[in-house]
C-alpha cells in the first residue's frame, strides 16, 4: 500500500487561481466540463498533474485548441505544458445514482449532492485535489426542472434561466478563493426555512435550510441555532459572515455528521431534523452543536484553511473546542464539560491506548478517510483548550485574533497556529508542541502526604506517557493541571486553586501554613487530558463529591468512587457499596445541585470506561459487579428515585436546560427503580413509554424495558416500531436501543435485526445504528461464543464493497484484541485475518485491519 508521509510535504507545481465547471446534471449520466486557469508555481519543467478518481477524460484542451500532450498515470491524468500560464479543459461523464460510497457526486433519496473532503472531488473532475491549491469558482448546472427545480452550488447566486425540454440552468460565483474539497453542489425538489441574520457590520445574510418539504416543520430548531451561532462567533471570536447567503441542505445518506463547504454546508438528516415527538434532547443538543461546528468552520477552515492533511486537527480541534464553548454558553459548562469527557473517554482514549493510536498531527496515511478520528477532534479540542487555560481569556482572544488575521486566505499548519499562541500570549510552547507529535494518554500519579506538626502538605507528580505504534519513548509533556486544597475536619479552602504546569518527569509541591489534614482536588474542570491517579481514600472521594466548588471535580470524585469500588468488585468478587450509596444518597439530596448535574454524577461509569480501568477485560465480571451496584443503589436509595422520579415527571415538553435536567434525572431515576428489582418497575416504564409528550421520555423508557425481559419490552418495542415505521431517523433509535440491551440474547438479537426489512448497509445511520452500537455494547460484542465478532466483521465485509469509508470506520472495536483474554483474542484476529482475505479489499479497510493486527 502507497502511504503519503507529512515529512514528504512539498508546495504545489501549479496553482489553480480560476476554476469554472459546467455540470449537464443527471443521476445515471452527469457530464462536466472543467475549465482552469493554470499558473506554474516556481521553477521547474514538471508536467501538471490532475487527480482523478474512475474518471475518463472525453477531451482535454489547452487555452482552446485540442491537446494530445497528455497521458492517464493510473488514476492521474499528467499534461505537459510548456508555458507559465494556460487554460486547461478536461470533460468527464460521471454516475451518481451508482455512487455508494457517498463521496464526489451522488443520489441521496433523490437529491443530488456532494461530498468532497478528503478526496471525494477527483471522483466529479480531474483537478490537483489538495488543500492548498486554492481557487475561485464558478458554476453552472443544468438539469431536469421538475425533478431538480432547486439548484445551489458554493457562494452567492449569479443567474439562473431555461434551459428548454424542461431544463433549467443556474450559475453560482464564490468570490473566495477554497480548496477543492469545500466544494459541493445540490439539485433537488427542496423546500426552504428561511431568516434573515443581520452582521454586525449591518449586512444582512439570507440563511435557509433546506429539505423535502414533509420535512420543513422539523427545522427551526437548526435555523434557531444557525443564528445563535452567527451571532457567537461575532461576539466571542470577532467573526462575521461573509456571503450575502447561507444555506444548509439535509440528506438521509451521509458519512460524516455534516460538511463545512463554503457558503453551501450539506448535512446528514439527522443533526438537522427534529421535533419534540421524534427528537431527544440529546439529539436537539447535537443539532444545534453541529450547526454551529460547521458554521464556526467558515473561519477556522474555510477562510484559514489546512496545508496538508497532516494539519487536519488545525481546523477540527480548533473547531470542535468553539463548538464545545459555544453549546457550554447556552446552558450548563458543568454539564457540558462532563458530557465532552465522558465523550473523550469513550472514544478518544480507548483510541490513544491501541494499535490505531496516532498523534494529533499524524507522520503517515495510507488513507486519508481513517484519520477523521477522536484523537484529531477530541483531543484535538483538549489542546486548543489547554492552550486557551494557560494564555486566559483575554490572551487567547487575542492570540486567535493574530491566527486570523494573519493566516486569513491562506492554507495553514498547527505549527502556524501555536505560534500564534505564543507570540500574542507570551508564552513558551516548545514543549508544549510535543502534544501534537505524541500519541498516548499521559498518566499522572498524584501523591499528597502531610506532616500535621509541621504545616506542611507535600504534592509529588509524577508523569509518564504510554509507548504506542511507532512510537517506543515518549518525553515528558506539558501538563496544566489545576489544583486546590480542601481541609477534611473543616471542609475549608486551603488557598486559592493553583494551575500546576508538570513539565518534568516528576516534580514536588510543597504548600505551607496547612494545618488540618488536606484533601486533594486535581485537574480540576479536567484542564488536562489525562489519567489521574491519587493515594485520595473513599472517603476523601466522597467529601470531594459532597464538598468541591468545582463541579466537574465534584463528578470525577463520584465516579473514581463508583470505579474503585467496581474495580475491586471485579477483582475481587465482591466489595462494600456504601459509600457509594452515602454519596448518593447525598448528591440527590443536595439541593443546591440542578438536576442535568445530579443525573450526570449519579450515573454509573460504563461497562466499557470500567473495562479500560483494568488490566484485561473481563466483560461479564465487570457486568455482574456493575448491576450488582446498580440494584444496591436502587433498592438503598428506593424513596428517594421515586420522589426524584415524581418531581421530575410533573413537568411538560419544553427545551430548556432545566426541563432537559428533569427529563434526564426521570429516567436515570427510572432506571435504578428497575434495578431495584420493583415489581411495578416495568408498568411505570411502560406508562412513561405511552405518556410521553417527548422522544427523550420515549426513549428513556424504552431503554429501561429494552433491557429487561417483561411483557412490556415486547409490547413497547411494536409500538414504537410501528408509530415510527416511517421515519428513518427514528427507527435507527429501534435498532440501537435493542443493539444497546444488557441482555442475555443481544448477540443473535442483532443477528435476526441485520435481516429485518428495514435494515440497509447502504445507509450509513442505519449501519451505524446496528453495527456500531453493537460493537460499543462490551459485554455483547465479546460473547464468549464469539458470535459478536464474527457477526461484526460479517457485515463490515459486506459494507465494504458498497462504502468502504464508513465499514473502515466501524472496524476499530475489532482490533482491540490486547485487551481480552487468550481465547477472546484469538477469535478477534481470525475475523481481522478473514477481512484482510477478502479479494477486492478497500484500502480503507486494509489499512485499519492490518495496522490492527499488529
Ligand atoms: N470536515 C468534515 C466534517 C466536519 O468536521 O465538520
Ligand atoms: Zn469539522
Amino acid at each position: 500500500p502507497s502511504v503519503t508521509r507529512r515529512e514528504d510535504y512539498l508546495v504545489p507545481d501549479w496553482m489553480v487561481p480560476e476554476t469554472s465547471l459546467d455540470f449537464a446534471l443527471d443521476p445515471a449520466a452527469t457530464t462536466v466540463e472543467a475549465t482552469l486557469s493554470v499558473e506554474r508555481n516556481g521553477e521547474h519543467d514538471r508536467p501538471l498533474r490532475l487527480d482523478g478518481d474512475g474518471l475518463t477524460p472525453e477531451l482535454v484542451r489547452v487555452d482552446g485548441e485540442d491537446w494530445s500532450n497528455w497521458c492517464m498515470d493510473g488514476p492521474t491524468l499528467v499534461i505537459e505544458l510548456p508555458g507559465a500560464s494556460h487554460t486547461v479543459e478536461t470533460r468527464v461523464t460521471i454516475c451518481p445514482e451508482r455512487n455508494t460510497q457517498l463521496m464526489g457526486l451522488y443520489s441521496s433519496g433523490g437529491i443530488l449532492c456532494t461530498q468532497c473532503e478528503a478526496e471525494g472531488f477527483r471522483r466529479i473532475t480531474f483537478f490537483p485535489d489538495r488543500p492548498d491549491v486554492l481557487s475561485r469558482y464558478k458554476v453552472r448546472m443544468t438539469a431536469d426542472k421538475a425533478r431538480y427545480p432547486i439548484l445551489l452550488a458554493n457562494g452567492d447566486p449569479v443567474a439562473s434561466g431555461d434551459a428548454g425540454d424542461g431544463r433549467h440552468w443556474a450559475e453560482w460565483g464564490d468570490p473566495f478563493p477554497k480548496p477543492s474539497y469545500l466544494f459541493a453542489l445540490v439539485a433537488g425538489d427542496l423546500a426552504a426555512n428561511r431568516a434573515t441574520f443581520t452582521t454586525q457590520s449591518g449586512r444582512d445574510v439570507q440563511l435557509a435550510i433546506w429539505v423535502r418539504e414533509k420535512d420543513l416543520p422539523r427545522t427551526d430548531h437548526a435555523l434557531h441555532a444557525l443564528k445563535t451561532a452567527m451571532a457567537w462567533d461575532e461576539a466571542t471570536y470577532g467573526r462575521e459572515y461573509d456571503l450575502d447567503v447561507f444555506n444548509i441542505v439535509a440528506v438521509d445518506d451521509f458519512n460524516f455528521g455534516a460538511m463545512e463547504n463554503k457558503g453551501l454546508n450539506i448535512f446528514n438528516s439527522r443533526y438537522i431534523l427534529a421535533d419534540p415527538d421524534t427528537a431527544t434532547d440529546y439529539d436537539y443538543d447535537g443539532i444545534a452543536g453541529v450547526v454551529a461546528h460547521e458554521y464556526f468552520h467558515n473561519w477556522s477552515g474555510n477562510r484559514i484553511t489546512c496545508r496538508d492533511w497532516f494539519q487536519l486537527s488545525l481546523k477540527e480541534g480548533f473547531t470542535v473546542f468553539r463548538d464545545q464553548s459555544f453549546s457550554a454558553d447556552q446552558g450548563s459548562h458543568a454539564v457540558k464539560r462532563i458530557e465532552d469527557v465522558r465523550a473523550l473517554r469513550a472514544a478518544q482514549f480507548p483510541e490513544d491506548a491501541g494499535p490505531l493510536a496516532h498523534p494529533v498531527r499524524p507522520d503517515a496515511y495510507q488513507e486519508i478517510s481513517n484519520f477523521y478520528t477522536a484523537t484529531i477532534y477530541n483531543k484535538g479540542a483538549e489542546l486548543i483548550r489547554m492552550m486557551a487555560t494557560m494564555l486566559g481569556p483575554q490572551r487567547f482572544r487575542a492570540a486567535t485574533d493574530l491566527y486570523f488575521d494573519r493566516f486569513d486566505g491562506t492554507a495553514a499548519t498547527c505549527e502556524d497556529f501555536v505560534t500564534c499562541m505564543e507570540e500574542a500570549g507570551g508564552i513558551d510552547l516548545i514543549q508544549f508542541r510535543r502534544w501534537y507529535s505524541q500519541a498516548g494518554t499521559p498518566r499522572v500519579t498524584a501523591t499528597l502526604t502531610h506532616e500535621a506538626g509541621g504545616g506542611r502538605a507535600v504534592l509529588s507528580l509524577r508523569q509518564t506517557v504510554p509507548p504506542t505504534p511507532g512510537q517506543p519513548v515518549k518525553e515528558p509533556m506539558v501538563l496544566p493541571l489545576r489544583i486546590k486544597l480542601f481541609g477534611s475536619d473543616t471542609g475549608a479552602e486551603l488557598g486559592d486553586e493553583h494551575l500546576v504546569l508538570l513539565s518534568g518527569e516528576s516534580e514536588e509541591i510543597i504548600f505551607e501554613g496547612i494545618s488540618e489534614r488536606p484533601v486533594l482536588s486535581i485537574n480540576r474542570g479536567f484542564s488536562a487530558p489525562v489519567i489521574v491517579e491519587t493515594n485520595r481514600t473513599p472517603a476523601d472521594l466522597a467529601f470531594l463529591s459532597a464538598r468541591d466548588d468545582d463541579p466537574f471535580a465534584r463528578y470525577e470524585a463520584m465516579q473514581q468512587l463508583m470505579l474503585d469500588t467496581l474495580v475491586a468488585s471485579v477483582t475481587h468478587g465482591r466489595a462494600e457499596h456504601d459509600n457509594v450509596v452515602e454519596a448518593v444518597r447525598n448528591t440527590l439530596g443536595d439541593e443546591t445541585l440542578d438536576s442535568a448535574f445530579i443525573a450526570e454524577a449519579v450515573l454509573l461509569p460504563s461497562e466499557s470506561f470500567i473495562g479500560d480501568q483494568m488490566p484485561l477485560v473481563d466483560p461479564e465480571a465487570i457486568h455482574r459487579a456493575r448491576e450488582a451496584l446498580r440494584r444496591d443503589l436502587g433498592r438503598s436509595l428506593e424513596r428517594e428515585w421515586r420522589a426524584a422520579y415524581e418531581q421530575a415527571k410533573a413537568n411538560r415538553f419544553e427545551y430548556s436546560p432545566a426541563a432537559k435536567g428533569a427529563r434526564r434525572l426521570k429516567t436515570v431515576a427510572l432506571g435504578y427503580i428497575t434495578a431495584s428489582g420493583a415489581p411495578d418497575a416495568a408498568s411505570l416504564a411502560f406508562v412513561q413509554f405511552e405518556q410521553a409528550d417527548n422522544m427523550t421520555d420515549r426513549q428513556g423508557a424504552l431503554t429501561t424495558l429494552a433491557g429487561g425481559t417483561s411483557d412490556e419490552r415486547v409490547a413497547a418495542l411494536d409500538i414504537f416500531y410501528n408509530r415510527y415505521s416511517d421515519n428513518s431517523l427514528v427507527l435507527d433509535k429501534w435498532f440501537s436501543t435493542q443493539a444497546l440491551s444488557a441482555r442475555d440474547d443481544t448477540p443473535e438479537q442483532v443477528e435476526q435485526l441485520a435481516r429485518h426489512p428495514d435494515f440497509k448497509l447502504s445507509n450509513p445511520n442505519r449501519a451505524r445504528s446496528l453495527i456500531g452500537a453493537f460493537s460499543v455494547n462490551q459485554r455483547a460484542f465479546h460473547d464468549a461464543s464469539g458470535r459478536g465478532y464474527r457477526f461484526v466483521a460479517d457485515q463490515l465485509i459486506a459494507l465494504d464493497k458498497i462504502n468502504p469509508q464508513t465499514a473502515a470506520k466501524l472496524l476499530p472495536p475489532l482490533g482491540r484484541w490486547k485487551r481480552v483474554d487468550a481465547k477472546r483474542a484469538e477469535m478477534m484476529r481470525a475475523e481481522l485475518e478473514r477481512i484482510l482475505a477478502v479479494p477486492g479489499l478497500s484500502k480503507d479497510m486494509f489499512e485499519q485491519a492490518s495496522k490492527s493486527l499488529e
